[in-house]
């Protein structure tokens, strides 16, 4: 029976067939203690489409990088309150800032010291008297390689989701910022319903399907500002922002209802799926483990109590 597609289809359809690395403007951070040369680097890289950050007194560089995801950092080299290259090096001990592309924009012209700018974490080093469109250029390659690499690290290749780590990473951030300003979240852990049978029924290949279909599905239902990870092979990782389970609980059991009245599609018929989930609201004490052990307790006994269901 055809039935009309609803606009809710369509938009996890679009989801679904969304191209991850849809292009998102470049994000250029500008280390340099000169805040004319700074704003003139800043100028010609947004002609070019290139959106910029200016920090002039590097030592705010952690602030800048914790906040925004920046596709590079464009430093220069001698600053009075700390040189670049020591920045540099201090860029690199932070795992998190480990795959950021560093170039140096200099006037330096010693060997020896672009050598050591080099060795020390910088990936680039490009003189002040560098023709212009020649630096966009580079700018722009650098970018675009640095976001393969990224998407390579962070995100899963079947879905596009952020992956464990991340996922754990931003629940990280999430509860610390928490503790800041007295918001609160929520963490659903989800579990897709006897996904084994469904690989060995329909094959490997509709179990992938199932799971795109999932994320995209949970993406698309959920708001923006929300995170969903991957965070292991058919279980999921779903970080509701200033919400608390009482508000959460609502969103995601209709979305559960939905979700398993969607129609599978495998090579020899059609099916359905239903998941289970455990949820938990953090508090200011909540560390990242204690979070994920009470929504992995509470997704224990939605199992246990006959799946297909939210426990909090
Ligand atoms: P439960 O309801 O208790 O969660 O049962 P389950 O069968 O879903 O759980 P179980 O942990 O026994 O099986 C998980 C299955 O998920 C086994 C594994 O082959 C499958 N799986 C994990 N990652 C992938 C994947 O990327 N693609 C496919 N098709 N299957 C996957
Ligand atoms: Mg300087
Ligand atoms: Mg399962
Ligand atoms: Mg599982």
């Amino acid at each position: 029976v055809a039935t009309p597609l609803d606009l809710r289809e369509l938009a996890e359809w679009l989801e679904y067939f969304r191209d991850r690395e849809a292009p998102e403007p470049a994000r250029v951070l500008v280390v340099d203690d000169d805040r004319l040369a700074a704003e003139m680097v800043a100028a010609l890289l947004w002609v070019c489409g290139i959106e910029t950050e200016i920090v002039t007194d590097p030592t705010t560089v952690f602030e800048a990088l914790d906040r925004i995801a920046f596709d590079l950092v464009l430093m220069d080299l001698s600053m009075p309150q700390i040189g670049g290259i020591e920045l540099a090096r201090m860029i690199r001990q932070s795992r998190r800032h480990l795959s950021v592309p560093i170039v140096f924009l200099s006037g330096e012209d010693d060997a020896e010291t672009q050598m050591a700018a080099r060795r020390f974490g910088g990936d680039d080093f490009i003189s002040k008297r560098t023709d212009r469109n020649l630096l966009v250029r580079l700018v722009e390659l650098r970018v675009e390689r640095a976001r393969v690499l990224r998407s390579l690290i962070e995100r899963d290749g079947l879905t596009g989701l952020i992956d464990h780590s991340r996922f754990l990473e931003r629940v990280g951030q999430e509860l610390e910022r928490g503790r800041r300003t007295g918001s609160n979240c929520t963490l659903a852990m989800v579990d897709i319903d006897n996904f084994k049978t469904v690989n060995d029924t329909w094959g490997h290949q509709a179990g992938d399907h199932v799971l795109r279909r999932l994320s995209s599905a949970l993406t698309a239902w959920l708001r923006r500002t929300d995170v969903v990870g991957r965070y292991g092979g058919e279980e999921f990782g779903v970080l509701m922002l200033d919400t608390t389970p009482d508000q959460a609980v609502p969103v995601l059991d209709s979305f559960r209802q939905h979700f398993s009245r969607l129609d599978m599609v495998a090579r020899d018929g059609a099916f359905r799926v239903t998941f289970s989930a455990g949820i938990a609201g953090s508090t200011r004490a909540s560390e990242t483990a204690s979070l994920v052990a009470a929504a992995d307790a509470a997704l224990y006994r939605a199992k246990a109590e006959g799946r297909d269901r939210l426990v909090v």
